[in-house]
């Protein structure tokens, strides 16, 4: 791998360090590592260290820490220039002022438009669009099988359906979209080379400002219209900001979506005495959802938090100006949190709600509601039109897209039954 960093790294990197494989060859045993390294652990990220928190308990205090921050110009590295945007990393945290990326009163500034228009309530209004998506995704399954009968749920179905419910949502119109899901796969991909994955953000951040544009000309009914026009709460939010909004909702709305649902279906096939509890009634899929959160996370490992201060952790401390990760695969196994068997797939497990996979405080995920509504729909739906769907592979031959921060599979190759 061509990384520059990996020189350049500070070289006080304790025997401890766990190396995060850009490949992701084996993400269980990563995440042990991680939970074994202790509460909180040092990590290496292509040549970059920081620290990771990998348990509930005090990932939970320190989210809630003001003392952590989210701008990068509060990093020792990125200050001294070791760090640059030539780490393959580095679209994961400098991506431009939004509410991702700042704290405090103007964080709250530019979120509270977004977290009110995804409120549960909120969401019934676009329910039906939703099941609409949902069963055209489903007739397109049925359609792409090939002659052996096979067809990939992923690029069929699980992909595409947040792409259109983000979409609708922000109002990127439909034509775009093939175009957003390849930018966004090269983006998060450690195959892609630097310079390319810079110039396609440079290429979506032109997109964005003129979709900005065009909608402060001509505001419709969709959450980037009501971004531009919003008053209330002071200051209105400037052209910079709504892009940085716009871009952080279509990226996480389409991306963690497509992981919630594929890792669901997975779980479930390969726990068929659970699948059959489910498609008797017995258990609901709220609880499939909610355990698979906990069980194997959407996002690996969240980029970065930045501290001003030293902060003490048990017996570890965060220096000021070191950077924090929130290895969330790892948090939803904390034997602590969850017992023993933290690593079994439980639909009836009592803890299976008490995760922390959408975060907590100020920055906790606001689009949580809307991705239980898009899976609480496709799952069930899924099922129902298919209840023979089967792995055309077995389970061990899926493999994972090379993605540091996201889980992620290459395909997901089913029968349909
Ligand atoms: C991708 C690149 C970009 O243009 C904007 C953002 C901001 C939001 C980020 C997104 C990123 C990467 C995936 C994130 C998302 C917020 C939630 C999502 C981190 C950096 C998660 O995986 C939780």
């Amino acid at each position: 791998m061509n990384c520059p960093h990996t020189a350049a790294a500070p070289a006080d990197r304790g025997a401890g360090t766990v190396v995060i494989d850009p490949m992701v060859q084996d993400l269980d045993g990563e995440t042990a590592r991680l939970r074994d390294a202790g509460v909180l652990a040092r990590i290496d990220l292509l040549g970059v260290p920081a620290w990771t928190v990998t348990r509930h308990a005090e990932a939970r205090q320190l989210l809630l820490d003001p003392r952590l921050v989210k701008d990068i110009d509060a990093w020792g590295l990125w200050q001294s220039g070791v760090v640059t945007r030539a780490w393959p990393l580095i679209g994961m945290i400098d991506a431009g002022r939004s509410m991702f990326t700042v704290d405090g009163a103007e964080h709250r500034r530019l979120r509270t438009k977004t977290s009110q228009a995804l409120t549960p309530r909120r969401l019934e209004a676009i329910r039906p669009e939703i099941e609409k998506f949902t069963q055209e995704l489903l007739d397109a399954l049925d359609a792409a099988q090939g002659d052996d009968g096979v067809v990939d749920l992923k690029a069929v179905f699980a992909q595409p359906l947040p792409m259109r419910v983000v979409g609708m949502l922000m109002g990127v119109d439909e034509s775009q979209h093939a175009m957003l899901t390849r930018q966004y796969k090269a983006f998060f991909s450690m195959l892609t080379p630097q310079d390319e994955r810079l110039a396609l953000l440079a290429e979506l951040d032109v997109f964005y400002t003129d979709l900005v544009r065009e909608k402060t000309a001509r505001p419709t009914d969709d959450l980037t219209s009501a971004l531009i026009l919003a008053e209330e709460g002071g200051e209105p939010l400037t052209e910079e900001e709504v892009v940085g909004n716009l871009k952080a909702m279509v990226a996480a709305g389409h991306e963690t979506t497509i992981g919630l649902v594929l890792n669901a279906v997975r779980a479930l096939l390969s726990h068929p005495d659970q699948l059959r509890k489910v498609l008797a009634g017995e258990v609901g899929w709220d609880a499939v959802i909610e355990e698979t959160l906990r069980w194997d996370t959407p996002t690996t490992h969240l980029l970065m938090r930045f501290a001003t201060e030293d902060i003490t952790v048990g017996d570890e401390v965060i220096g000021k100006g070191e950077g924090l990760v929130v290895s969330y695969r790892a948090i939803g196994r904390d034997i602590e949190q969850h017992g023993a068997d933290a690593d079994a797939f439980d639909i009836t497990r009592p803890t299976r709600n008490r995760h922390m996979t959408f975060g907590h405080g100020p920055h906790i995920c606001p689009g949580a509601a809307l991705s239980r509504v898009e899976a609480g729909i496709a799952l069930p739906a899924l099922f129902t039109r298919f209840p023979g769907l089967r792995l055309a592979v077995p389970d061990e031959e899926i493999t994972r897209l090379p993605v540091m921060t996201q889980n992620d599979m290459t395909a997901f190759p089913v029968l349909l039954g």
